[in-house]
């Protein structure tokens, strides 16, 4: 399986060695010679618990360098700590960045030797078609966008990959938590393009009545939790879902998204630390695609990416290729894995990027270089890679490709035709259902709102019953 990253930056596990490895974690650690427990907590220096991003010249680039000399150790709660006579800073992150697991080259070609989880023909098939999918309602939906039809939409453009594959790696027992650029995870659940299109045009098939903008998908029948915009809130969300699956001993996990930007949430943070001291069975999927809308990773943060975040916080956790379909599959795939028998989180960070404008409101020529865009849209292109790995495979080809596209197009087309077409909740339903009976505020609320449409019958959208 996969390597993952555990605790200490330079000791990488193999999966399968886990649990043998585990116990040797006191040595990983380098404590060597047990001595009596030290009662002197407060000798620990308050620098080792200070910031570690203070530069110094004295600074260590990885802690295990700290840990050659001691041979005393103290047993403080939480474990033993080596006594060091070296007064050393941990630098704030290694030179050397931590390594991203790749399984397809960047011409879909297998990259050997890899320990992947096996992809049959039928799946392999299928993940390629619902990537094209994807690609095909996004660019759709898109234009429906720029001709006034729906109010807003945001694409997946770029992260197709982490999209698909995550989803095809999991079981539909699993409770997802999305951020907002996943519905690849839906769409391969069985949301139909209908579902999406009723949902964009806010209609009354809408599972949402219309109270959300457009790309707030949800479905209780597919254990997918509806999309909310204050970004990061998902994620302790997850967490809870997770414990709530752990104690009724279901064998499932949570599994959560978020983007780059997220990790700077206070969110993030407190996620990260409850499921690793709950022991949740969540997997968090970070997909770290360089831009949260106009602010760069350099400007998010200065640790290496997301992936050492987790080993601060006690959970395992990897650095995959986002655009290597075979690569995210195998990383979800074994995640999943840990979180079920182990019960325990998983931090993945997908390497990808957001090939598109953040939503239909930005404009992301103004802050980044048309090159950049277009060199991930056509050299790091996850949907073509992998295509190139199906097909060589013999399992695909250019007239498969065709009818595929053009299949989805039509249906698409209907889809939109008949969701447009369809009719508009009522006002009232946006006062509806979250009261059994409606609370008096809410009353004054919508007598306001009925008088304001009265006064100013021409602002009001003809289409939506009073
Ligand atoms: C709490 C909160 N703050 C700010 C915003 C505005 N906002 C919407 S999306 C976004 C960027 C998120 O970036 P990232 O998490 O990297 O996800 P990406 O859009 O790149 O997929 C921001 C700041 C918000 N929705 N919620």
């Amino acid at each position: 399986m996969a390597t993952l990253l555990f605790r200490n930056s330079r000791a990488f596990l193999l999966l399968h060695n886990h649990q043998h490895l585990q116990n040797k974690l006191p040595f990983l650690l380098g404590i060597r010679s047990p001595s009596p427990p030290c009662s002197n907590s407060h000798f620990l220096p308050s620098f080792l618990l200070s910031s570690l991003r203070y530069e110094s010249t004295k600074a260590q680039p990885q802690l295990e360098d700290l840990q050659h000399h001691h041979h005393q150790v103290i047993d403080f709660p939480g474990g033993k700590v080596g006594f060091t006579s070296e007064m050393r800073f941990i630098s704030d992150t290694s030179h050397i960045r931590v390594p991203c697991y790749r399984v397809l080259d960047d011409d879909g070609e297998l990259v050997k030797p890899t320990n992947q989880v096996q992809v049959s023909k039928e799946l392999a098939v299928r993940m390629h078609s619902e990537m094209v999918t994807l690609q095909t309602m996004d660019s759709i939906f898109y234009e429906l966008q720029r001709q006034g039809r729906i109010s807003f939409y945001l694409t997946t453009s770029g992260e197709e990959a982490v999209n698909i594959a995550s989803a095809a790696a999991l079981s539909s027992h699993d409770v997802i938590l999305p951020q907002y650029r996943e519905p690849g995870v839906l769409l391969w659940r069985g949301f139909t393009l209908q579902q999406f299109a009723h949902q964009c045009f806010g209609n009354t098939n809408d599972f949402g009545k219309g109270r959300q903008m457009p790309i707030h998908y949800g479905s209780n029948k597919h254990n997918y939790f509806t999309v909310s915009s204050p970004i990061a809130t998902q994620l302790p969300q997850a967490v809870g879902a997770a414990y709530s699956l752990k104690m009724d001993g279901k064998s499932a996990c949570a599994v959560t998204f978020c983007g780059d930007g997220s990790t700077s949430e206070g969110d993030f943070h407190a996620a990260m630390n409850f499921a690793a001291v709950m022991e949740a069975p969540v997997v968090f999927i970070c997909r770290n695609n360089g831009w949260a809308i106009s602010t760069p990773v350099e400007e998010q943060f200065r640790s290496d990416g997301i992936v050492v975040k987790g080993q601060a916080y006690g959970i395992w956790s990897i650095r995959v290729d986002g655009n290597d379909a075979l690569a995210v599959y195998s990383a979800v795939h074994t995640a999943r894995e840990i979180a079920i028998k182990e019960q325990r989180p998983v931090l993945i960070e997908a390497l990808t990027y957001r090939v598109g404008h953040h939503s239909t409101s930005d404009d992301s020529t103004k802050y980044r270089s048309t090159g950049e865009i277009e060199y991930w849209k056509m050299e790091r292109n996850p949907v073509n890679r992998f295509k190139r790995w199906v097909e060589r495979n013999g399992w695909w080809s250019e007239k498969d490709e065709l009818e595929l596209r053009s299949s989805v197009r039509k249906q698409l087309m209907h889809a939109i035709q008949v969701a447009e077409k369809a009719q508009k909740p009522p006002l009232e339903d946006m006062f509806t259902d979250v009261y059994d009976k409606l609370s008096s505020n809410l009353e004054e609320q919508e007598r306001d709102l009925r008088k304001t449409i009265e006064k100013h019958p021409k602002d009001y959208p003809s289409d939506v019953p009073f």
